[in-house]
């Protein structure tokens, strides 16, 4: 009788899987035509089961529903997104804006990560300012190897990962928590020469209780399929306020009795997140009206 198992793909080359179970073991699996082209393509991060064969090797017999998956480079069931920010590049508020929807758009928990307060700690206070109502905010840095805020994100089975602009410290931080992947992640550079679309392989490594991609989260940083008018949904902070809004389609922008707008002007919303939603709302509304 064939054994049936189950776990994580963990790493995938050329349709190749490695595949690791909850006890520990990797397999090597290989994923049959049915499944690979009835549009379940098995990616890393994928959860599925596998009947064993000879020699530690497996064929996967099915793929589980998946929680979500971003593209570029494609990765499934991402529970965590650690946003990096540094007071060097100066933060761009903007694409946190922008990761932050997208985390929510797809159910992953964002973590705003404030590295390089070896340098200075005054972008953790500006930070909390703008996003301390809606996403947990610690600080670390990986020079000093000061990372264990990180651990806790890190529970049992947790897949986590990397967004953030260029040069914050993200594969500083990658290398500081998986020593022992330094040698793979090294090649991991967005300044490879090679361009944007050059595709990687992301991998999933061990990482305290979890699992930790050794790619970036690039696919979180543009707002593709969100309509103007749905924005503010996936704004929790101000989604907290509406309800006293005098319209339930209250955009939060030219309408009157805008509990929003009174919340900015009594101080109690940060007003620099207002300006920005209202310019990335207005952003989104100039699209539309081009495209249709
Ligand atoms: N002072 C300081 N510099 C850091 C820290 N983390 C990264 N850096 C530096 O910031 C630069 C960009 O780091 P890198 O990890 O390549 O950023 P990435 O583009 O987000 O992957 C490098 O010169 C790092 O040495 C930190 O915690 N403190
Ligand atoms: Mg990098
Ligand atoms: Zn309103």
């Amino acid at each position: 009788m064939m054994a049936t198992e189950s776990g994580v793909v963990v790493k995938s080359v050329s349709g190749v899987f490695t595949v690791l179970t909850d006890n520990g073991q990797k397999y090597v699996c290989f994923a049959p035509k049915k499944i690979r082209y009835n549009d379940l393509d098995v990616i890393v991060g994928d959860k599925v089961t596998f009947d064993l064969l000879r020699h530690g090797k497996g064929v996967v017999s099915e793929v589980l529903p998946r929680r979500n998956k971003l593209a570029r480079p494609e990765i499934a069931n991402v529970d965590v997104c650690f946003v990096v920010l540094a007071c060097e590049p100066e933060p761009d508020l903007y694409l946190c804006d922008k990761v932050l929807i997208n985390c929510f758009q797809e159910h992953i928990e964002p973590v705003i990560v404030v590295n390089k307060t070896d340098m200075s700690t005054e972008t953790i206070e500006n930070v909390a300012a703008n996003y301390g109502k809606i996403a947990d905010i610690v600080g670390v840095s990986a020079l000093k190897g000061d990372i264990s805020a990180l651990n806790k994100y890190l529970a049992k089975g947790k897949v986590a990962c990397f967004a953030g602009q260029s040069a914050v410290g993200k594969t500083s931080l990658l290398n500081a928590i998986l020593p022992e992947a330094k040698g793979e992640t090294g090649g991991i550079s967005e300044k490879s020469g090679r361009g944007v679309h050059t595709t990687r392989h992301s991998s999933l490594y061990k990482a305290g209780d979890g699992f930790l991609a050794d790619t970036c989260g690039f696919s979180l940083c543009d707002l593709q399929g969100i309509r103007s008018d749905e924005l503010r949904m996936y704004l929790d902070d101000f989604v907290n306020i509406a309800y006293n809004c005098r319209y339930p389609s209250c955009t939060h922008t030219v309408e009157p009795d805008c509990a929003v707008k009174a919340a900015v002007a009594a101080g109690e919303l940060n007003e620099a997140r207002y300006r920005r939603y209202v310019e990335e709302f207005n952003e989104l509304k100039e699209a539309e009206k081009n495209r249709y």
